[in-house]
């Protein structure tokens, strides 16, 4: 722990000599084969950035081998199982053995360095053991959430190219079954490509088996070799693509390197969390989000953590179950999203009140901004006031943690993600790109570059540059509103641009639109972000049906279906409203704004609308909200 003032310090040394600071901190974090030639080259005028450029290491030697040295007997992940009487523990030596032994099956299914492998997997110890093993050899992994359907499925395999698939033949949450492998057989019908599925057995229950392309991942790790040596890759080689939704087409591919990357997330996760060895560090978010990879998977690994991992859900069996699993296997820093918190304060404080917690001393949050009210519950009654409470805010672009608190150190303000982490220069600005001044409400962007920060989109360098650094030239637009106080304190409003936070999941609301319309009723569909007290914000459709076809409660049914078929459960929309037309602009461009004033019955002023070209639907809009609950 260090004291403000040498936060201070710190922060403008890292500012100031950035080369000399993360070159310490590469040292420091990440074990490396052989040194860089220079900390930082290029810049975000020319895109051209390049972090410790020349350096060789391995991730997977990083996350394990070091570690056996000092403490092969320490416990990396604690698992628990959906069901509470079900949990497991991985010494280090033995996600060591079993990640060795993965890598040997995926070399012999002919992966190699720089192939991608898809990994479709429910929260179980074989999702870290499959992506360690990728980073082993070199390939690069790209874990789908196994909450997408099929369709969201086979369209990432396509987009990245892979040719192998690594899923579990079902999931278990919250004692519901998710039937993966099903999933994957519907996706591979359009994926001439992949030519292998490797299937974890995970539950009892048989599924469909395709002899020429399905292995199961028990017989193929039995006949493994124990030893594999570690691949030894380039600070900038690419450790893996995740996708994320943006406010235009399909998701975008999130390129993230090894060296930068490893050293980001080990620092952050150090300093964030203020991990102290033996501790037991449990981040709640599924391996299928960026929050999975890098505080579940990467920054506790490398930090030689043990890190707990969890297959179910908040209410199974009962709303005590995150602080009985806290408890249970002792937990000393937990991070989890507002969603949760929210969700778990509605149950009652008995909940809660009746279990122990004593173990924890800090407590995380992320994903969305935490309103006052679910900070204050989680502060005063879950921490009992002992535990800082750390409001990371970051994206799945940045790779790591970009505004926090430090424990002890910062001190906090209640809903503030307060002070940039070392490195981070953010600025807010208005749409032309002035800053504005404290306290005001503006766009927020970062100004240097950081070791984390993602490398490209995957085989799209224009989307990357248009996205990200178009609308700010020289500078990372991150998407989100913001505004900064007078003491410097950073206050994260939400996102600015068409991206949905829905419990924390980012959705894009133009594939919720496309999803709509592959309806055979629908002739078009516009979709806005409502406020949700538990979800943080929900998804509120605005359909138009084709002439003679008639609304009715089933035709809702089968467009909520229609969601959930292209995108899966998470971006089923709360609300539609059927409408006999959309307000369009003169130049034909729906006016979102309007949509959304409609949406959350905020009519008293509606502004300009002198460029809508059919004035008259804004009274039927108006109207039809009446009948939507
Ligand atoms: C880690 C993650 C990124 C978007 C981001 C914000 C929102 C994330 C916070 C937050 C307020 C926070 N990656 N967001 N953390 N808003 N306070 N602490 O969530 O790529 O899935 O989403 O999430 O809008 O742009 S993400």
């Amino acid at each position: 722990m260090i004291t403000t003032q040498q936060y201070q310090e710190d922060y403008h040394r890292s500012i100031d000599d950035p080369e000399g600071f993360w070159g310490e901190q590469a040292k420091k974090f990440i074990t490396w084969f052989s040194p860089w030639e220079k900390v930082l080259s290029g810049g975000f005028d020319q895109l051209d950035v390049r972090w410790f450029q020349g350096g060789k290491l391995n991730a997977a030697y990083n996350c394990l081998d070091r570690h056996l040295e000092i403490h092969p007997e320490q416990a990396a992940i604690i698992w628990e199982g959906d069901d509470p009487n079900e949990s497991k523990i991985l010494t280090y030596q033995a996600l060591y053995d079993q990640v060795c032994r993965f890598s040997n099956v995926l070399k012999q299914y002919d992966v190699k360095k720089g192939d991608r492998v898809c990994i479709y997997l429910p929260m179980i110890p074989e999702a870290a053991i499959a992506m360690l093993a990728c980073a082993r050899i070199g390939a690069i992994h790209s874990v789908v959430f196994g909450g997408f359907s099929a369709e969201a499925l086979k369209s990432r395999i396509l987009d990245a190219d892979c040719q192998i698939v690594i899923t579990a033949n079902e999931g278990i949450r919250g004692h519901k079954i998710v039937p993966l492998k099903q999933q994957v057989d519907i996706a591979l019908q359009e994926c001439p490509r992949v030519r292998t599925v490797i299937v974890v057995k995970r539950t009892a229950n048989s599924v469909p088996w395709n002899q020429e392309r399905d292995v199961w991942y028990h017989e193929a790790m039995s006949k493994a070799h124990p030893h594999c040596p570690a691949e030894v890759m380039d600070a900038d080689d690419p450790l893996f693509i995740l996708y994320t939704s943006g406010s235009t087409g399909k998701p975008k591919g999130i390129l993230h390197s090894t060296g930068g990357y490893l050293v980001y997330v080990a620092m952050t996760h150090q300093l964030v969390f203020d991990y102290r060895p033996g501790e037991v560090y449990w981040c709640s978010a599924d391996v299928g989000w960026v929050t999975g990879h890098s505080y579940s998977i990467y920054g506790p690994l490398l930090n030689g953590a043990t890190t707990l991992l969890f297959e179910g859900v908040p209410h199974y069996p009962t709303p005590s179950r995150y602080w009985d699993v806290i408890d249970k296997h002792k937990v000393n820093i937990f991070y989890t999203a507002p969603t949760a918190i929210r969700a778990l304060r509605r149950e009652g404080d008995h909940w809660v009140t009746r279990t122990s917690r004593q173990s924890l001393r800090i407590l995380g949050s992320v994903g969305e901004p935490i309103n006052p009210e679910a900070w204050e519950w989680y502060y005063h009654i879950v921490a009992e006031k002992r535990c800082p409470i750390v409001d990371t805010w970051w994206q799945t672009e940045t790779g790591g943690i970009m505004i926090s608190p430090l424990p002890g150190t910062t001190p906090l303000k209640p809903d503030s993600a307060t002070w940039p982490f070392f490195g981070i220069v953010p600025m807010i600005v208005d749409d032309q790109g002035n800053p504005v001044p404290d306290g005001k409400m503006g766009n927020l962007i970062i100004k240097k570059p950081w070791p984390g920060m993602m490398q490209t989109v995957y085989r799209d360098r224009d989307r990357f540059v248009n996205t990200y650094f178009k609308p700010f030239p020289g500078c990372y637009t991150t998407g989100d509103q913001a505004h900064c106080d007078v003491e410097g304190y950073y206050w994260i409003a939400g996102r600015s641009d068409d991206v949905i936070k829905v419990s924390g999941h980012r959705i894009g609301t133009q594939e919720v639109e496309s999803a709509l319309i592959q309806h055979q009723g629908v002739s078009e569909a516009a979709v806005v972000a409502m406020p949700d007290p538990i979800k943080g914000q929900s998804i509120y459709a605005f359909v138009t049906l084709k002439t003679g076809i008639q609304p009715s409660d089933q035709l809702k049914k089968e467009c909520v279906q229609a969601v959930r078929e292209t995108i899966g459960p998470i971006a089923t929309p709360e609300h539609i409203q059927w409408t006999e037309g959309l307000p369009k602009t003169r130049s034909g461009k729906i006016m979102r704004r309007l949509l959304r004033k409609i949406a959350n019955n905020d009519v008293s002023d509606l502004g300009d609308l002198t460029t809508l070209a059919d004035p008259s639907v804004v009274d039927a809009l108006i109207k039809e909200r009446r009948n939507v609950k």
